[in-house]
């Protein structure tokens, strides 16, 4: 560490101890964070006008595995890549190579997320679907989901359903409710001892006149009636303009109920930007959240994920990036001044409490995460240590021309 850099570190240091902080813990923190890379992120991804293809882009699970192992070379906190079952699927159906294969890598898989809105059969929903025989196909694909996380060593289940129906009339709502109990029952039933299900919402898309599971309030009902080990699953992206999701972490944190968050950021609906991009307060609010030393007792069980799609961003470097910006998050939470807010609280000086929250918002954290960082044996700044890495280019030739890996076209 340079002369200067023991000087700033000496100065942090004493500047956190005079709010009662500990630099050391602090630091011990931002390294132990962990973040699960979507697989899904990797590939070609789009929207539903198309999809912009980047040669080199990942095709099979084997190349997604790669390509979260070279994310995870550069930010040194993602040793997990959460699975999309359908997306990720193997010629032969099994799952223990992928384990392995990711064990080869230093990385493991993380949530498993079974896939109930693509296939044809779909239309008029999975579990809550009217006819009998689509909710029971979607029992048997849970039920191969249940295989599929055991072979790939996983212990938890991410389940974000696209039931819905798009005008009224169109079905009876409380026959739907009673199905979506009884098929996410199945499925519980289902689960290893030691797995967990999370339970997602999200208020409308693809359906536009109800969505079964639309707020947070009906997962929590669902994960309360189905028992300890399910847990609502946060998606940032999941919540009408104007909600306040910090809110819903502190009371979701507080019944011990909180699983797990889709990380991203919006600005009008669900669209699945680099998380930190548009709104970075509300990530620090969420995180200062987080980092109540009440919710401290089970929020090392929240399991953290990225669920992105990057359209016009090289995908790699928008998963980096995303990476940095949720430590750059949680790092401006923990040097929250906790103590003075408390006090300003309950003395009820609505200025100086905002004011101490804030403070920790503005500070610069870059230099005590390039610390971190050099402690961990990592570069200060992984998205250009990642760029000089030469990765990209490597991948355009080993890849070109498989799959739709094509330009334009
Ligand atoms: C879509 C859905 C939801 C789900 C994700 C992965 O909105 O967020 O978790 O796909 O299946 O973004
Ligand atoms: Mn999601
Ligand atoms: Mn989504």
């Amino acid at each position: 560490m340079t002369m200067n850099n023991q000087k700033n570190q000496d100065q942090l240091a004493e500047q956190l101890e005079r709010k009662g902080l500990n630099l050391a813990a602090i630091k011990e923190s931002l390294k132990n964070q962990v973040i699960e890379l979507p697989s899904w992120a990797v590939g070609n991804s789009g929207t539903r006008y198309g999809t912009f293809r980047d040669p080199g882009a990942a095709q099979t699970i084997w190349d997604k595995i790669d390509d979260c192992a070279e994310i995870q070379r550069w930010v040194g906190i993602c040793p997990k890549m959460a699975s999309h079952v359908l997306w990720d699927v193997t010629d032969d159906g099994k799952y223990t190579p992928v384990k392995e294969y990711a064990e080869s890598k230093g990385m493991s898989i993380g949530t498993v997320h079974p896939n109930t809105f693509m296939g044809q059969q779909f239309r008029f929903g999975s579990v809550c679907n009217p006819f009998e025989d689509v909710r029971n196909s979607t029992l048997e694909h849970f039920r191969d989901c249940v295989r599929i996380t055991r072979e790939m060593g996983s212990k938890s289940i991410g389940i974000w359903l696209a039931d819905g129906t798009n005008y009224p009339g169109q079905d009876n709502l409380f026959e739907r409710k009673h199905r979506l109990e009884e098929g996410l029952a199945d499925l519980y039933g289902a689960m290893d001892p030691d797995m967990t299900l999370f339970v997602e919402y999200k208020p409308f898309e693809p359906a536009f006149y109800t969505t079964d599971i639309m707020d947070w309030g009906m997962s929590l009902l669902l994960c309360n009636k189905l028992g300890d080990r399910a847990k609502v699953l946060v998606d940032l992206g999941h919540h009408l303009p104007g909600v306040n999701i910090e809110q819903i972490i502190a009371i979701l944190l507080d019944e011990k109920k909180l699983g797990g968050f889709h990380l991203n950021n919006c600005k009008y609906a669900d669209d699945d930007l680099m998380v930190g991009s548009i709104n970075p307060l509300e990530l620090f609010l969420i995180y200062a959240q987080l980092t109540e030393k009440e919710a401290h007792g089970n929020s090392d069980e929240i399991t953290y994920m990225l669920d992105q799609s990057h359209n016009i961003e090289p995908s790699i470097e928008g998963i980096i990036q995303s990476v940095m910006n949720t430590q750059t998050a949680f790092a401006k939470a923990l040097i929250i001044d906790r103590k003075a807010l408390a006090a300003e609280q309950q003395e009820g000086d609505v200025m100086m409490a905002n004011r101490i929250l804030m403070d920790a918002y503005e500070t610069d954290v870059r230099p005590l995460l390039a610390q971190v960082r050099a402690e961990m044996g990592l570069e200060p700044d992984p998205l250009l240590a990642y760029r000089r890495g030469g990765y990209a280019e490597k991948i355009v030739k080993k890849r070109k021309g498989t799959g739709t890996n094509t330009l334009g076209g």
